[in-house]
């Protein structure tokens, strides 16, 4: 008899499992892959990198762990962060409890035993007191429905599923569909291997250079020394990772005092760029100011001025779609073996068995590779047949959108947690420190079940509302729904527009929980 069942061995379900063991409870981990690391493990297309600086993305829960490890660059390549994955599995012998290659395929509240039985693909059927999503935002792969595809003669590729053996696009033809952050970073690489490469564009990306380089040693040993105090800033901070402000608004200082600002966090490289002024994501005229350093910038980068048109994001704000950080991307089309073809007025009509046929034309590939992102958020949890108290189903429960109490539970659905889920500032956060926030809150929530003799906790409809609320009114002060992204379920097609995350910044909403807790888990009930 398992205390709990934990979905998916990424940075979140291995940190589950072993903080439940250092409260004496048993657990067994389901991961669909052969090996630990969740995006890490899937995402190992040319290029894949993290866009948090390696210091700040990595655990803080053993402090031997994060003074031993020695990362190797600024941005962790994935390989790093892979064996990182796989060092954490061994270090706190992890994988005793793993079972790969298996995928869950149904969880069931049973309210006779007030217990989850768990089903998987491998027939195994399990029962536990508590399910723990750990699936992942961004882990649900698509392939948008083309036409023709089945027909195609190449080869053809997800990022997010790339094959483990790696793929040479030496001397051949290759086709990039997507702009995203995944694209960003391996057109550039693809692009130096193949013959030739198009990229089939359909929204153009904002996105800063990583000035990627060696970690410096002595930033490293600076941060390991107060690595402790280093950590409590981010857990306080806006998005996981302290990001230098310079002011509250981009309008208030004179132009060329912007400029300057700009240019040095371009020059300084990542994600910290749209935290320079607090109303770049909050007004549109002070956004305004940084999309056009930005699209001055892509046209001071590529040589053709009909190619940096295409470049340049004109129809959302700044940050409105998920900022990516690249390695060389504008210049790569400066490059005579690579097309940016635009498929915005003229979607892809058909893949044809040569290639994409779009506006009329067709362009013969030898290889496809789709860098179409994800069902973000909600896809994975949706894919698993959830059914909690009555038999209700968690995706009629969501028909209209993600329904959550802070993100962590579902009323209806006792003894459920998802770990990062929508309604939490996930995926706008660093997610190890997001990770570690929920992990650490769920642990202490079941010791209190524990303590009490409690045997249920279930968010209340009323405190979920209220939530949901919130989290809807936050969105909606900002910017971010104006693009059609995402983090509002436009990449999908049918799926309802929600602004899923929540934008009240890391540090607040830690707080929101945990006086939730201290006020004896207000807005559950404990049964
Ligand atoms: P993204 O950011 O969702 O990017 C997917 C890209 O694929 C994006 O440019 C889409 O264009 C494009 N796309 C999707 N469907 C189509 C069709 N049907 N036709 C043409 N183009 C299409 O996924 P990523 O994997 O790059 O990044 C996901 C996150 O991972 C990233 O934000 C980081 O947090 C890490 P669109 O913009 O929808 O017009």
């Amino acid at each position: 008899m398992l205390d709990a069942v934990i979905v998916g061995a990424g940075f979140a379900g291995m940190y589950m499992l072993h903080k439940l063991r250092a409260l004496g409870l048993t657990a067994r981990v389901f991961e669909a892959g052969t090996g630990v690391g969740g995006t890490w493990y899937w995402n190992r297309y040319p290029g894949a990198r993290c866009d948090v600086e390696s210091m700040d993305y990595s655990y803080s829960f053993s402090d031997e762990l994060q003074q031993e490890w020695r990362w190797t660059e600024r941005y962790a390549a994935q390989p790093e962060i892979l064996k990182y994955a796989n060092h954490v599995a061994d270090r706190f012998d992890l994988r005793r409890d793993i079972q790969l290659e298996t995928r869950v395929t149904r969880a069931v509240f049973d309210e006779t035993t007030s217990r989850w039985d768990v089903e998987t693909d491998r027939g195994d059927r399990v029962s536990a007191r508590f399910c723990v999503m750990a699936t992942g935002c961004l882990s649900d792969a698509q392939v948008p429905d083309f036409e023709g595809l089945d027909s195609f003669e190449g080869t053809w590729y997800h990022t997010g599923r790339w094959p483990h053996q790696g793929v040479d696009f030496t001397g051949r033809r290759v086709g990039v569909i997507g702009t995203g952050s995944s694209a960003i970073q391996s057109i550039p690489i693809i692009a130096k291997q193949a013959r030739h490469l198009y990229v089939f564009q359909r929204t153009p990306n904002y996105s800063m250079p990583a000035q990627n380089a060696p970690l410096d040693a002595e930033y490293e040993r600076r941060v390991k020394a107060a690595y402790a105090d280093f950590r409590r800033q981010a857990r306080e901070s806006r998005v996981g990772f302290v990001t230098e402000r310079s002011g509250d608004s981009a309008l208030a200082v004179p132009a060329a005092e912007r400029e300057r600002e700009y240019e040095k966090r371009w020059s300084r490289g990542g994600l910290g760029f749209s935290a320079a002024y607090a109303d770049l994501l909050m007004s549109k005229d002070a956004n305004d100011t940084a999309a056009d350093f930005f699209r001055a910038k892509i046209r001071a980068i590529v040589r053709d001025p009909a190619v940096a048109d295409l470049l340049c994001p004109t129809s959302y704000p700044l940050g409105t779609k998920r900022l990516c950080v690249d390695t060389g991307y504008y210049a790569t089309f400066n490059l005579d073996n690579v097309t940016l073809v635009d498929v915005r007025k003229q979607p892809i009509e058909v893949i044809t068995p040569k290639g994409v046929r779009t506006g009329g034309v067709e362009y013969a590939v030898d290889d496809l590779v789709f860098a179409t992102g994800f069902d973000a958020m909600t896809g994975a949890l949706l894919n698993i047949d959830i059914r909690g108290r009555g038999g209700r189903r968690l995706d009629a429960e969501w028909a209209g959108g993600p329904r959550t109490y802070l993100g962590l539970t579902v009323e209806g659905f006792p003894n459920l947690f998802l770990i990062t889920g929508p309604g939490s500032p996930s995926v706008l956060s660093n997610m190890i420190v997001s990770i570690e926030q929920h992990v650490d809150w769920i642990a202490d929530c079941m010791s209190h079940l524990r303590a009490r003799d409690l045997a249920t906790i279930e968010a209340t409809l009323e405190a979920q509302e209220a939530w949901v609320q919130h989290v809807n009114e936050v969105g909606h002060m900002t910017l971010y729904p104006l693009a059609p992204s995402w983090y509002m379920g436009a990449n999908i097609p049918g799926k309802p527009r929600v602004f899923m995350p929540y934008i009240g910044g890391v540090g607040v909403y830690r707080q929101k929980c945990d006086e939730v807790a201290a006020k004896d888990y207000e807005g559950f009930a404990l049964r």
